[in-house]
């Protein structure tokens, strides 16, 4: 039978669907999305979960002429398909394929981008107040999650709204998770409204109504369902307190109560907050039983829902782990999470620590000033956020943790590419963006056994610390059975000769790399030293000097940004000390970097072994025919 779906060109294909019609199409975007995903990986579980008010909303509204706002945007996937890109949606999440999130670059429908949350209701409430600047009449719709709801950004929003518009339609998108399950005061005070009596005994009248009269006639249900959706109207006081008529719940899956509820919302004269009730991975099975992993995952088995185990440990895994070891014998040690207790690995720690365990909601400025509340009174907060989230919280890291030099130790997970996620996702900017702080330690770890150290290091310093570690797991070298400290602001040697006319200064993962051009350089018959720098700050000077005074080119690998990373911190150290010996770059270019697999994208960019040998070139040609006299090594 033909696909429904397949004659989806625009929005307009929607709008003259008849109910039975988006039904059916209903279901056969579930079945696309988990047939594509288990290829692509992707967020599967959140777009299961709005699949009908994603049709509801198209059939309604009218974009790009009306326009969607979507928080993270990471449950766009069906506005993907509804919007002109069905035919490319099998390359989602692929590189040179669509975009995981609303990309404006990709189609006129999305007219917002995002990747991080809580910013939808700000985004919408810009474009509506633009709207009524110019005196026109389009809609704006931001759709934000139940964990929208725990950033802070979204109050300052809603404190707003309905001072500066009087037409603007925010959808609450009830599921009670976040990637885990929803924290905090407002996810109970969510429950509290659903589970009223009051509610329950509307909906399921409402629920026999639409049962009763089908899908037959098209025209009849539209006056009929509008009565019922009228009767499910139910005022909550906390968001008519902020001055929007609050509409709901209405059940996300029930399709000509949505399509209803939207058409009432879409004539109000003042700012709505629509109440919508769904499910997280309708549908599939799998994605029920297991919400938390397929909130976001991998390839997996269409029919079963099984990945492929890991193996080795991560690194989260690794850091997690170090920090139940070292808060065994540390009682002052607590962990905070902004609701990635499993991207963090944080929830290991949990299960062996839950009174030193803190999941703030997706809050990462308020995880850092709670981090710093807590430094004062004693205790040793390691606040564990992704590099990319953490950008969020620079102005509580430089004026709550590092102007009072609080001991407060930030473990940045995915410190590297994010892979298919892309921009709004990679963490390639944390160098740049503490390394100007005073007061801040920020080291990188080599190998899963050197993080290891490093977060001993840190919850032994008497001051803010910043680990950095990539996603996933490294070299595979395992961790002695308890951390060592490890001297601030020192570099490890790990290669050096009496014949040395390069040395390579690498950080992280990068440390690897530097050993296989050295020993690309051996067989070409050039000399290299290897140092695994470990800290961008303070940068260990002593070392940095004593090899550009004795080498002939310096060459620095950082998996970041050039701009103000690593190599950035190499010159300014030279250029104070008057040293002119050259320094050959490699990390990332001053552009947001697209997604893609990592392997690929660092090919493309140059962060590979034989791009660095290429951009060293040079250099070495100038030295080939004189020889470096033999020279003493470096010691401390
Ligand atoms: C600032 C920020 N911190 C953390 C995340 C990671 N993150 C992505 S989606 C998500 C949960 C979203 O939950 P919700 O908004 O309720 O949508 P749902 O997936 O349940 O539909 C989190 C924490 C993020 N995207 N942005």
């Amino acid at each position: 039978m033909a696909r429904i779906l397949d004659g989806i060109n625009s929005p307009a294909d929607v709008k003259i669907l008849s109910i039975a019609q988006l039904q059916q199409l209903a279901e056969e975007i579930r079945e696309e999305l988990i047939t594509v995903l288990a290829k692509n990986g992707g967020h599967l579980g959140p777009n299961l979960g709005v699949v009908e008010l994603t049709l509801a909303m198209h059939y309604v509204f009218d974009t790009p002429k009306d326009h969607f706002v979507f928080d993270v945007s990471h449950q766009a996937y069906i506005h993907k398909l509804l919007t002109g890109r069905r035919e490319q949606f099998h390359t989602i999440r692929t590189a040179g394929g669509l975009n995981g999130f609303m990309l404006r670059s990709e189609s006129e429908h999305d007219s917002y981008g995002a990747g991080h949350a809580g910013t939808a209701l700000s985004a919408a409430l810009g474009m509506a107040v633009a709207r009524d600047q110019r005196g026109t009449d389009e809609h704006v719709v931001a759709l934000a999650g139940d964990a929208a709801f725990t950033c802070g950004i979204t109050y300052e929003a809603l404190n707003n709204i309905a001072h500066h518009t009087k037409k603007l339609i925010v959808i609450l998108n009830d599921n009670e998770w976040s990637i885990d399950k929803n924290v905090g005061a407002i996810a109970a005070y969510f429950n509290r409204i659903v589970t009223h009596p009051h509610f329950d005994a509307l909906h399921s009248r409402a629920g026999k109504f639409v049962k009763m009269i089908g899908g037959k006639n098209a025209y009849r249900m539209a006056q009929k369902a509008e009565e019922a959706a009228k009767n499910m109207l139910w005022p909550s006081i906390i968001f008519e307190e902020l001055g929007l008529k609050y509409y709901g719940p209405v059940d996300g899956h029930d399709l000509p109560a949505l399509i209803h509820t939207l058409e009432t919302v879409k004539r109000q004269d003042r700012p709505v907050l629509l109440h919508v009730l769904t499910t997280k991975g309708k549908g599939f099975e799998p994605a029920l039983l297991r919400q938390k992993k397929f909130h976001g995952l991998g390839p997996y088995d269409p029919e079963t829902g099984e990945t492929q185990p890991s193996g080795q440990p991560t690194y989260s895994e690794i850091f997690a782990d170090t920090l139940i070891k070292l808060a065994n014998q540390n009682d002052k040690i607590v962990a905070i999470t902004a609701a990635m207790p499993n991207g963090t690995a944080l929830d290991r720690f949990q299960l062996k620590h839950p009174s030193k365990y803190f999941d703030v909601g997706i809050a990462e400025e308020h995880a850092v000033i709670f981090a710093a509340g807590l430094a004062t009174k004693g205790y040793r907060p390691v606040v564990a956020i992704y590099s990319t989230f953490l950008q969020r919280a620079f102005d509580p890291i430089v004026h709550d943790v590092c102007l009072q030099n609080l001991p407060v130790v930030f473990c940045m997970d995915r410190g590297s590419l994010s892979g298919d996620d892309g921009p709004t996702h990679h963490g390639l900017f944390d160098i740049s963006y503490l390394r100007g702080i005073p007061n801040i330690v920020h080291m990188v770890p080599k190998d899963e056994d050197e993080l290891a150290d490093m977060l001993q290091t840190a919850v032994l310093h008497n001051g803010p610390v910043a680990i950095r570690y990539p996603r996933g797991v490294g070299r595979g070298t395992p961790c002695k059975p308890f951390p060592k400290q490890i001297p601030i602001g020192e570099a490890e040697i790990l290669r050096q000769s009496d014949r040395d006319t390069i040395a390579i200064f690498a950080i992280g993962a990068m440390v690897p790399m530097a050993e296989e051009i050295a020993l690309q350089l051996e067989r070409e018959g050039f000399s290299a030293a290897v140092i695994n720098a470990r800290f961008t700050k303070p940068l260990d000077t002593q070392t940095v000097e004593f090899f550009a005074r004795n080498v002939e080119v310096l060459l620095t690998l950082e998996d970041h940004v050039l701009m103000g990373g690593f190599g950035s911190a190499v010159l300014e150290a030279l250029s104070d000390r008057g040293i002119a010996t050259p320094v050959v770059r490699i990390g990332w270019p001053d552009n947001f970097i697209e997604h893609g697999k990592p392997d690929q994208l660092r090919a493309k960019y140059g962060l590979s072994a034989a791009a660095a040998l290429e951009k060293l070139r040079p250099f070495l040609l100038r030295f080939t025919s004189a020889p470096r006299r033999s020279q003493k090594l470096f010691t401390r």
